[in-house]
């Protein structure tokens, strides 16, 4: 397994739409476990491969409280949300130190391919619906910071250029 450096805003390539997975392979797997490896030493909750600079639709959950849940996502899709809509204060490995509230779906039906290539779906509500969220839009090159005013973002993108140059986390 190995640590994959991460990108960090406002990195252009965080903007890349991911194309669909045709085949879940070993590739894919090994894939998989690079980026759960890579959450875990990065102490987060949720993984997208656009921010390990991998265009394709793959995502890793973990927001257990033992970190010992570990969820592959392949071509996730969100078949149903809820009217309802909940704030939740949000983080992201790509925008390190930074935490802002944004407002999204209280609860989610995802449907997606695991690690062993066959279909799954499940409810999400709380912390889970929001990393699902947050994670599927990094897939369509959004990154959470679009949800706030151009202020905020302006002075967010200044204070990561001058953080992190080389535009990737230092280990
Ligand atoms: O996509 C990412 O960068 C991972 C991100 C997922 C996420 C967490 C919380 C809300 C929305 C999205 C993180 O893991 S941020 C760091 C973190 O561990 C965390 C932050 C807030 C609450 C719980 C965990
Ligand atoms: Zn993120």
């Amino acid at each position: 397994m190995a640590l994959l450096p991460i990108l960090v805003y406002p990195d252009p390539r965080l903007h890349t739409v991911a194309r669909p997975i045709a085949q879940v392979d070993d590739r894919i797997r090994r894939l998989a476990d690079d980026m759960l490896e890579t959450m875990y030493d990065a102490d987060g909750v949720g993984l997208a491969a656009t921010q390990v600079d991998v265009h394709e639709r793959l995502i890793v959950i973990d927001t257990s409280s033992e970190r010992q849940a570990p969820r592959v996502l392949v071509n996730p899709e969100i078949v149903w949300r809820s009217e309802a809509l909940s704030t939740a204060e949000e983080g992201c490995l790509s925008v390190p130190q930074i935490y802002d509230k944004v407002e999204r779906a209280a609860q989610v039906r995802v449907r997606a391919l695991g690690r062993d290539g066959h279909p799954y779906e499940f409810d999400a509500d709380g912390l889970l619906a929001v990393c699902v969220q947050h994670e599927m839009d990094h897939l369509m090159g959004k990154v959470f910071v679009e949800y706030l005013s151009a202020f905020k973002r302006d002075r967010i993108k200044s204070k990561m250029k001058k953080r992190y140059p080389e535009s990737v986390r230092a280990r």
